[in-house]
């Protein structure tokens, strides 16, 4: 991956001369929003930097060993100061997301009317007007695979020391699903084996990420495979569907349905995977393929007003739920 040096220069130069840093990711941030946020967290502050992290909603509990000690707002909790940090901040940071309304309703107006500058680091296609610098890079495995190039180039290898090389493992590994897709790339690999110099633990962090499930975790996936399920073989399809009140019955947590999506690509022919979360009166919905055939970014853009990467994408609704389930068969159908 090679960066844009007139883009690298510009960064450097705002970097510098910037009073205020904001950090900024999507909303229900996943591992590498929140890796590549810390990640970029830590180099600032190295570097007397004022930054302030704004995360849109709390992350999933499995992050915390990396996470917990970190000074961030949370926007959901605290919308007031995070849209006054950003109206005051003149550099914007926006990580792993590229439209602006991807930052949820607490904050995309302050975002979008703040004077800061904005910097775009992200892999998601076809990123949205209104960011002045873009690192956007689709064909990385991650926002922290792009994070890893920007601070190379800004400082140098030595930039990335061993917090900062944690969290921007976290970040390819999770959205590799443990290096099982989006990761033919052997620039990737060179990247984990430097991380891997810098002192990073792969066995912990991945008992740290896989292997810290509460028991009503555990038990909704039960749940979620064995009943919920549906398959449908002619249109190599599946879908799981989780309402309000079962999700409440196995008390979810912000990360419990994590992953779940990618048990229905476990079924052979299956080319096509969906999870529909009913949370308060949103409904939202991941999809993932496993076939070069199937672009779950279209289907999700058409259909759900949302979008992603080919393989992986997600949308939401804002209706009800049953009305998703009717939709998304028929959806099905046209695979
Ligand atoms: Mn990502």
């Amino acid at each position: 991956m090679k960066l844009n040096e007139a883009n690298i220069k510009t960064a450097k130069a705002l970097i510098k001369k910037a009073q205020r840093i904001s950090i900024i990711t999507h909303f229900n941030p996943d591992a590498d929003a929140v890796g590549s946020s810390i990640g970029l967290y830590y180099y600032l502050k190295k570097r007397k930097k004022d930054a302030t992290i704004i995360m849109p909603n709390p992350f999933p509990a499995f992050l915390d060993f990396f996470a917990a000690g970190v000074d961030m707002i949370i926007a959901s909790k605290e919308s007031k100061k995070a849209c006054k940090v950003l109206m005051e901040s003149d550099l914007i940071f926006c990580l792993d997301f590229n439209m602006i309304h991807r930052v949820g309703n607490q904050t995309k107006d302050a975002l979008h009317d703040s004077q800061a500058t904005k910097i775009l680091i992200d892999h998601h296609q076809e990123p949205e007007k209104g960011f002045d610098v873009k690192f956007s890079y689709p064909s990385a495995s991650s926002t922290t695979e792009v994070l890893a190039h920007f601070l190379t180039a800004l400082s140098g290898k030595r930039a990335i020391d061993f917090g900062i090389a944690q969290a921007i493992y976290i970040g390819v590994c999770t959205d590799t699903g443990s290096f099982s897709y989006n990761c033919n790339n052997a620039e990737t690999y060179s990247l984990v084996s430097e991380l891997v110099g810098k002192g990073v633990k792969v066995d912990k962090v991945h008992q740290e990420i896989y292997n810290t499930f509460s028991e009503n975790r555990l038990r909704l996936l039960g749940y979620a495979i064995y009943q919920k399920l549906k398959v449908f073989p002619q249109y190599h399809a599946a879908y799981i569907c989780l309402s309000n009140d079962e999700l409440r019955r196995y008390r979810f947590q912000p990360g419990d349905t994590e992953g779940l999506v990618n048990y229905c690509l476990n079924l052979d022919g299956v080319t096509f995977g969906c999870l529909v979360t009913e949370r308060d009166r949103v409904v939202r919905l991941s999809f993932r393929s496993k076939s070069d055939t199937v672009d779950v970014n279209k289907f999700a853009r058409k259909y759900w007003s949302g979008g992603g990467h080919i393989m992986a994408s997600g949308g939401t609704y804002q209706g009800k739920l049953s009305d998703v389930i009717t939709a998304l068969e028929q959806q099905i159908k046209t695979l």
